[in-house]
């Protein structure tokens, strides 16, 4: 089956997707990516898959959607190296600790930071639109302000929202601090799913040094204000020391 039939189909920065990005390196896998721009994306995932969101993993002809969902597949389709534990308890421990990080925190986070940050068209056109042509980037940046409702509708991005989103950004990072104490990693002694979880999902406060999430200088205010809001925090140090020993380049 020739390789081309496989490509991440992704939208560039995001958190959820960065999981899956994740993941692949992780397992020695880099396949062609397909960046889709927030806003216009919806129909054209929609020829792929049920749903609108990314990412979503091309596989011989099959469309995985969801970051959980490709983990999944990649570890019955290349188990080596292993994101799953090999102890059935901490197996489930680490699926766990996956599913609240995606449900109760992922969403959470990115509503925080959009909610900060979205106002900056240019720079959002910059993150998302980075590597496509100077024209479709100058156009995605005028479009924005145009496709923020569809954002807002399709994030609940409301500011009555945003002490909540706020807060379990911050229950998130105290969650990984807490659970990797005694060992370094949030199940068992090495890194899982688990840890690539919080990490991938929480990376946007940390600015990690990895090209697929660092932020382009100069950053807008907005987003500088943001970084600097979690800094000093100990699971911001945790994310950027998971990226340094287990993100592949
Ligand atoms: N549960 C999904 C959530 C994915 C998700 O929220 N993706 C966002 C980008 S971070 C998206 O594509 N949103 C646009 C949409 O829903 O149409 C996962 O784990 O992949």
């Amino acid at each position: 089956m020739s390789k081309a039939t496989r490509c991440l189909h992704q939208f560039r920065f995001s958190n959820f997707n960065e999981k899956a990005r994740w993941a692949l390196a992780f397992k020695g896998l880099y396949l062609p990516r397909k960046d889709y721009l927030p806003g216009p994306h919806g129909g054209q995932i929609k020829k792929l898959c049920p749903e609108s969101f990314t990412p979503v993993l091309e596989w011989d002809g099959d469309h995985i959607q969801g970051s959980a969902e490709v983990i999944d597949h990649l570890e019955k389709v290349q188990p080596e190296p292993p994101l799953y534990p090999a102890d059935p308890v901490e197996k489930e421990e680490a699926l766990r600790v996956q599913a609240h990080f995606d449900e109760k925190v992922g969403p959470e986070v990115r509503r925080a930071l959009f909610l900060d940050t979205m106002s900056d068209a240019a720079y959002m056109a910059n993150l998302f639109a980075g590597g496509k042509p100077w024209l479709v980037r100058k156009s995605y940046g005028a479009m924005l302000p145009l496709v923020r409702p569809l954002m807002r509708s399709a994030m609940g991005l409301s500011m009555d929202k945003q002490s909540a989103a706020l807060k379990a950004t911050e229950e998130g990072l105290d969650l990984i601090g807490e659970q990797s104490r005694t060992t370094g990693y949030l199940v068992g002694d090495r890194f899982s799913v688990a840890d690539l979880s919080a990490a991938a999902l929480l990376s946007i406060t940390a600015n990690p040094d990895h090209p697929d999430m660092k932020r382009p200088e100069p950053m807008s205010k907005t987003t500088r204000a943001w970084m600097d809001r979690w800094k000093d925090h100990p699971g911001t140090q945790w994310i950027k020391e998971m990226y340094a020993r287990h993100r592949p380049a």
